[in-house]
């Protein structure tokens, strides 16, 4: 295969992974779905190495994106199986402060809009280390969360947050229900993307779903991504990317509807959407001014899919310049943020440990490790003034401000940044 020799040239232990080719609409059951993007071969996003098996073959797969015409749905074409992006876990939602205080404000809002009492029953999809329902706890509503990843659920049940080890399903639904009945609330919190059997998930949130049940299903928003062009959101963890109209044309097939609508700048911007059965609540106005923006956006027509990939090869070889030149001229450049994001960006860019020397990142999980593909070290945040670096690239650029923040007097001292979005940019 072409693209392999070619990764070669980056990577001699690249080798080729088992993946799925998808040919349908995950939302829309149709097979109107045209190619615009093509990454060529990536190694898992989140799939860091530790020291012994940094010289071992590297499994890669291809990854290429498509728009669905008939609904405006954004996925990858090439799906890898989910038991080997999630079984192991490093990502931690607690690892991020940001993170963990938008969590936490999520859960008070939530808590007070829908008056949530010990009387109800809430399940987070996709929970990872609890955070989120560590949040409703202590606002006295009854949690529960379900999470494939093994030593991440570990974790979760080892701090007295409920959580079955598995992915949800419309398998899983039924097990739930038959142990805990239904649920007031369920949150789908940047998952909905991660789950490749959108009828398995619906079906399953239709069951469970009391019959004045709310689901709020938060992503990072399609529209926002095409807008701010941060291209490298799309990996193999993420194989929707997800509009009002995409999630809209599923929950119709299950006889459930959006019936409110929030933005949030998180993760580059996201959106929140509020799911119930069809007809329980009054659809706010936003829902639809949503759909209209999408329309005249024309995100199930070509135009802007095709303007969006030329732009990302222009910041793809503007990023790499930027790296190239700073590191002939002898500059010392960290990575800030050990990210799946950050791995895309780099092994796209073809940036590897030659011109990064390390990464610096907060989650106990991932230092010690190196990244896929371009093999940078990850050490602890806190070893950041002992790497006496003069560059730092934000792969956490979705933290942009609390890391800026943070990084005040080492930037008075000289430290810069350099923000990939919307074009690569020396702070
Ligand atoms: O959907 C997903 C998003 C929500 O999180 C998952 N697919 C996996 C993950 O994606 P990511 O790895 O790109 O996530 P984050 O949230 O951008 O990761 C931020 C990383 O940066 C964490 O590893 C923690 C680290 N960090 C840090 O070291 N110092 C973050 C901040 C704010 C800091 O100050």
């Amino acid at each position: 295969m072409k693209e392999l020799k070619k990764i070669r040239e980056f990577n001699p232990q690249a080798i080729l992974g088992k993946y799925t080719k998808v040919l349908v609409c995950r939302a829309c059951n149709s097979k109107t779905l045209h190619h615009f993007l093509s990454f060529g071969l990536m190694p898992k996003p989140n799939g860091f190495l530790d020291k012994k098996h940094l010289h071992e073959p590297e499994q890669y797969y291809p990854l290429n994106v498509a728009y669905c015409s008939t609904c405006g749905m954004v996925q990858l074409e090439e799906i890898i199986s989910p038991n080997e992006l999630f079984d192991y876990y490093v990502y931690a939602s607690s690892a991020s402060f940001p993170m963990v205080e938008h969590l936490k404000f999520f859960a008070s809002e939530t808590t007070k809009r829908f008056s949530l009492t010990k009387k109800d029953l809430i399940l987070d999809v996709g929970s990872n280390d609890g955070t989120l329902l560590s949040f409703f706890q202590q606002l006295g509503v009854s949690i529960l969360g379900i999470d494939p990843a093994k030593n991440i659920a570990k974790v979760a049940n080892a701090r007295d947050i409920p959580t079955i080890n598995d992915f949800f399903s419309q398998k899983t639904a039924k097990k739930i229900m038959q142990t805990y009945g239904t649920c007031k609330m369920m949150t789908i919190v940047n998952v909905v993307a991660q789950i490749p059997d959108w009828n398995s998930l619906f079906t399953g949130v239709k069951l469970l779903l009391r019959n004045d049940g709310v689901c709020i299903i938060e992503f990072p928003y399609l529209v926002d991504t095409l807008k701010t062009l941060e291209f490298d959101t799309m990996y193999h963890e993420h194989l929707s990317f997800v509009s009002v109209h995409s999630l809209s044309a599923v929950l119709q097939r299950h006889n459930m509807e959006v019936f409110d609508v929030e933005h949030d700048p998180i993760h580059g911007g996201s959106l929140r959407v509020y799911v119930s059965h069809t007809g329980v609540y009054t659809k706010n106005k936003k829902v639809q001014q949503y759909l209209k923006e999408e329309d005249v956006i024309g995100i199930s027509k070509p135009q802007i899919y095709t303007l969006f990939a030329k732009k990302v090869y222009l910041i793809r070889d503007k990023m790499r310049q930027v790296i190239l030149s700073l590191a002939r001229g002898k500059k010392k450049i960290i990575g800030y943020g050990a990210t799946a994001k950050g791995n895309v960006l780099l092994n796209f860019c073809r940036i590897n440990s030659t011109q990064i020397g390390a990464i610096v990142d907060s989650t106990s999980y991932k230092q010690g490790l190196y990244t896929p593909g371009s093999h940078i070290p990850v050490v602890p945040e806190s070893s950041l003034d002992e790497l006496k670096a003069d560059y730092a690239v934000l792969t956490a650029w979705n933290f942009t401000d609390a890391i800026l923040e943070k990084n005040k007097e080492r930037r008075k001292k000289g430290l810069k940044f350099i923000r990939p979005y919307p074009t690569p940019t020396i702070l």
